[in-house]
């Protein structure tokens, strides 16, 4: 199979409602993304930094519609994120990939002395393996590619790469740079590495993970180089643009049901005045990619995109509420660091999400918090929550440091903003013993209601009154629950946590808007 020469992407096929469909594919934050494809199956991951469990996996027949399957690391004993680790460190980005009957991802933990680690898996829903250290791999961003007589080649941020046995994480031979991408551009890093007809092609990003971030390429007639740049790189930037998405990196290619090529990358989108405030995270976006003399050129990415020339395969949008009737929590609920099992349960009391505290409040890294990542510029959440004696409530987090709360105990409800060292109570109502409706309504802006300090979007905190009307106890610019505020590598997740006592939740909504 050599695809290269294929022709480009245009048209629609079946199932794509307007013969488009839209970026991201995969929205909120979902950085680093990795992708791979078995059969008609196709399969990916992302980073997921200090949030546990670790690497979110899902699963496409389309590349545009994707399901979350499972998390690689599940297990303590496959992730430990120590709870005086910085928040952004932790899991960074994963490869993903299929190779002799067998799944086999490699990643890095920046916490917890974990550093490079490959699990693998027979069914990527789980169980993962046990993660296999790597010592001789010391850098982020690690690669796994086979050549034909079976050697694998782990290639890194740098861009370095020496020969790995995956099996038992020895490395063979010294490590060798291979290219640094453009003279003078920071951070050459996310390589990945093909062989697609008489090439290897090293695809990387460089320039940083902000908005100087692209995507270049380099090809040799070996894995080990060397290494001849690409004639028009970067192959992907939209650095100085105006474009509605931005940061545009972290590339790995895949081909489509009908043998093209396309791209999965992380973008984002900056909203409000300047310099634009991305609240998000970093997300996945899906670029069409032909060939031109052997070197792969990515087609326009935009939000609305002409339909791939296949059918689609919708999957159905996740239910608005979680009643925890389940008796296991889905993966997307994800906590921050850990989740023993002391302080969450679902049986405790039956059809409820119990949360018993450890950290006194969202401020702490060890704070006992279930939550989603927020995937809409525009969304409402709500839950019941019945704090009993203690005190509880819903957050949105960027970080410790940036976060707003809205939390019942006492007789009352009051909402919390921490925007780095200033900690302020806001408003608080009283209200009767027992369970509470709490909500959060984050609102983008319309188009075109712009000045240049505008906000990115408001956050409203409030409870719900028994007449069904939503009592707004305080309305929040959302610039300071980005990440050009906080910093680091993540976006928003909003759920529940338990700041005293134990604290039970009803139900969850969480609803686009
Ligand atoms: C990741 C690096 C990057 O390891 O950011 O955008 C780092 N790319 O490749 C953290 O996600």
């Amino acid at each position: 199979m050599n695809p290269v020469g294929a022709d480009a992407v245009t048209g629609g096929a079946d199932g794509w409602p307007d013969g488009t469909f839209t970026n991201p594919v995969l929205a909120g934050f979902h950085p680093d993304p990795s992708v791979c494809r078995v059969g008609d199956d196709y399969y990916l991951a992302c980073s997921s930094f200090e949030y546990f469990p670790g690497v979110p996996l899902f699963h496409s027949r389309d590349l545009v519609h994707w399901a979350q399957i499972g998390n690689v690391l599940d297990r303590p004993g496959q992730l430990t994120l120590p709870v005086d680790m910085p928040s952004s460190a932790g899991v960074y980005a994963p490869t993903l990939r299929h190779h002799d009957g067998r799944f086999w991802l490699i990643v890095t933990n920046c916490a917890d002395g974990g550093g490079t680690l490959v699990c693998t898996a027979t069914d990527p829903a789980g169980p993962w393996s046990d993660p296999v250290r790597v010592p001789g791999v010391d850098g982020i961003d690690p690669d796994l590619a086979w050549d034909a007589d079976g050697t694998c080649w782990c290639t890194y941020a740098g861009i370095a790469q020496v020969r790995l046995d995956p099996e038992t994480g020895r490395t063979v031979g010294p490590v060798r740079r291979l290219w640094s991408g453009a003279p003078g551009a920071q951070a050459p890093e996310a390589p990945h590495l093909y062989r697609i007809g008489d090439h290897w092609y090293l695809l990387i990003a460089e320039g940083g993970t902000e908005r100087g971030h692209a995507v270049s390429i380099a090809r040799a007639t070996r894995p080990d180089g060397p290494y001849e740049p690409g004639p028009a790189n970067p192959i992907l930037t939209h650095r100085g643009t105006h474009r509605p998405i931005q940061n545009t990196g972290h590339a790995d290619l895949v081909q489509g049901p009908d043998g093209s090529w396309w791209l999965m990358l992380l973008g984002v989108r900056p909203g409000g005045g300047t310099p634009g405030w991305h609240v998000l995270g970093r997300e996945t976006f899906l670029a069409p990619v032909t060939w031109v003399d052997g070197w792969p050129v990515v087609g326009d990415l935009a939000p609305v995109m002409p339909a791939p020339p296949w059918a689609a395969h919708p999957v159905p949008p996740p239910p608005v509420r979680d009643d925890f009737d389940a008796d296991r929590l889905h993966p997307r609920w994800v906590s921050v660091r850990s989740r023993p099992a002391e302080v969450w349960s679902l049986a405790e009391r039956p059809g409820w999400l119990t949360l018993r505290a450890r950290g006194a409040s969202p401020d702490a890294p060890d704070v006992t918090f279930v939550g989603r990542r927020q995937q809409h510029p525009s969304c409402r959440v709500r839950t019941v929550v019945d704090p009993g004696d203690g005190h509880g409530g819903l957050v949105v987090r960027l970080d410790e440091r940036h976060h707003y709360d809205i939390e019942a105990g006492g007789g009352e409800v009051r909402v919390v903003a921490r925007i780095g060292s200033v900690r302020s109570t806001l408003a608080t109502r009283p209200v009767g013993a027992g369970p509470v409706r709490l909500g959060i309504e984050v609102v983008a802006p319309a188009p075109g209601d712009w000045h240049p300090a505008k906000e990115p979007d408001l956050l409203r905190l409030g409870v719900d009154r028994p007449d069904g009307t939503f009592d707004v106890l305080a309305e929040l610019d959302g610039r300071y629950l980005s990440t050009e505020v906080a910093g680091g590598f993540t976006g928003r997740v909003v759920g529940m946590y338990a700041a005293r006592g134990a604290v039970a939740f009803d139900w969850f909504d969480y609803e686009p808007r």
